[in-house]
């Protein structure tokens, strides 16, 4: 078996380098295309595939804030895919782009983030970004804007930045960014401890036509097995395991070097309606909010959340299939996967199963609100535990709001609930938010509440019990290096405890912990 799963990394490392090779050679053509036209770029702009055709007024005039206003959203996205006139003018004024020119064009622009730094205003999801969309990414599950789409087949704000190094390769349009946080830890208390670590990701998109649909792949690296099994000191986080025999408590596992390797196909139905698969080993299955890394309002915390495990634990499992249908600004899917947790082996691809389950209901009321509910039967998720199956329940909204010139403001509210069958019914809460002004200054918190039973099971007096512990972190970012895809800075964090008596031993009187970091964000 072990010979099939290399076998199986071996391909999936294979996979992942063309990718990786796909997207930096499409960004080397962009910079020494020569200036012939490309056939396929046209062809990708009138393709019916293609189902709402954006509204290019747009492009011909300012925009039209009052015709915003009026029709409704799903008016709007009924428009016919032949657009007259207008549509023709912008395809010859982008048939002058031609060659090293549209290629740099592509490169370079970075359309998303200014088209969301913006004031928002009632805008259709299509709405200013419409003409960058042909250069970049469509969406890869339906016929809405790029930028709603976060991690696995979750969905953000549709008011979500969306920046990355855009590339086209052929038929292939691709994506990649990256982030790393190089953090020194010191955790508090009799508990605590000291080290400094490397935490982060890398993430490569591609996508093309197929059929009457979208193609995508996507590959998600970490660096982070690189500190070590028993990954870094984090006061009251548990979940996973170092060495296949202990609990990890008070640390936070590494995430798997492959975090995702994931297919996906996408047939519009309509306008406003499609059908999507979505396959990962490793992905992510339809349970809980974006993982924290993947929303805005957490993914600049070089922390893990401690309701990690009651909320987006699953992002990376190994053996997804997940269905969905997009109706609108809805979104139901469901998910068949492996139960069980990552093990201590982080750099290897597991053997995938499929035998636990779950169903998401996904709603963006507005641009800049997204919610879900999701439900999962998870067959023994814990190695450590492997008699004990568990449910989990989940509800979050995700708000983002750009605001004035290039700040944005974004937070999640999310609950989760693990009943573990046999065993206790535990509850978590968080509440994050981020607050980024100028691109430069990022301040943020997180809020956690959570009932425990992992966290004492080592002394005696307390195994058993369910004690809720909070934690709450306040941190901010100076970015002091910005170009147009790399951003650089520093930061802190400090985090403070309430605790019930009975932990007040076990974690001393005042545990503070806080991490000092220094960040690159290649976007
Ligand atoms: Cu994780």
């Amino acid at each position: 078996m072990s010979a099939s799963i290399y076998s199986g990394c071996a391909r999936a490392c294979g996979a992942l380098v063309t990718m990786i090779g796909l997207a930096a050679t499409s960004a080397a053509l962009a910079q020494s295309a020569p200036a012939a036209p490309e056939p396929h770029d046209h062809g990708q702009h009138v393709a019916p595939a293609e189902p709402a055709q954006p509204d290019h007024s747009h492009h011909a005039a300012p925009p039209d804030h009052t015709h915003h206003e009026a029709a409704p959203t799903t008016a709007k996205q009924k428009l016919p895919v032949n657009k007259p006139s207008r549509h023709a003018a912008h395809d010859a004024n982008r048939a002058r782009h031609t060659g090293r020119e549209a290629h740099a064009k592509m490169l370079h622009t970075k359309p998303h983030a200014t088209a969301h730094a913006g004031p928002a205003h009632g805008d259709t999801p299509h709405g200013t970004m419409a003409h960058d969309q042909h250069d970049a990414l469509k969406a890869f599950l339906g016929p809405y804007s790029i930028t709603r789409e976060g991690s696995g087949t979750s969905w953000v704000p549709d008011t979500t930045p969306h920046e990355g190094i855009h590339g086209r390769f052929g038929d292939w349009s691709t994506m990649a960014h990256a982030q790393f946080n190089v953090v020194y830890d010191r955790q508090g208390g009799p508990r605590g401890g000291e080290m400094g670590f490397v935490s982060g990701m890398m993430m490569a998109m591609a996508q093309r036509p197929l059929g009457d649909g979208t193609f995508g792949l996507r590959a998600m690296l970490s660096p982070e097995p690189f500190m070590g099994p028993a990954g870094y000191p984090l006061l009251l986080a548990s979940g996973e395991t170092a060495n296949g025999n202990t609990h990890l408590i008070d640390r936070q596992h590494p995430h798997d070097l492959f975090m995702e390797l994931a297919a996906t196909y996408s047939r519009n139905l309509s306008a406003t309606a499609s059908v999507f698969l979505y396959a990962g080993l490793p992905g992510e299955p339809a349970l809980g909010p974006p993982a924290f890394m993947h929303r805005t309002s957490g993914m600049d915390m070089p922390e893990a959340p401690i309701t990690h495990h009651w909320l987006d634990s699953t992002h990376i499992t190994f053996g997804v299939v997940t269905a969905g249908l997009v109706v609108d600004n809805w979104k139901l899917e469901a998910s068949a996967f492996r139960g069980r947790e990552p093990d201590q082996y982080r750099y290897d691809i597991e053997a995938p199963k499929l035998d636990s389950y779950s169903a998401r209901l996904s709603w963006n009321p507005t641009r800049e609100l997204s919610m879900q509910v999701s439900f999962g039967r998870l067959h023994s998720p814990e190695q450590l535990d492997p008699s004990v199956d568990e449910d989990r329940v989940t509800a979050s909204a995700t708000y983002t709001q750009p605001f004035g010139d290039d700040n944005l403001w974004s937070s999640t509210a999310a609950w989760g609930r693990k009943m573990l069958r046999p065993g206790e019914t535990l509850d978590g809460f968080m509440l994050e938010s981020a607050l980024i002004l100028r691109k430069t200054y990022t301040l943020f918190l997180r809020a956690e509440r959570v009932a425990e039973t992992e966290l004492h099971d080592d002394v005696p007096v307390l195994a058993g019990r369910v004690l809720m512990v909070n934690k709450l972190s306040v941190g901010g970012i100076y970015d002091f290096y910005r170009t147009e895809h790399v951003r650089a800075g520093i930061g802190a964090l400090v985090s403070a405890y309430a605790l019930p008596d009975e932990l007040k031993p076990v974690y001393g009187n005042d545990p503070t912990s806080g991490m000092i970091f220094a960040r690159v964000k290649v976007q």
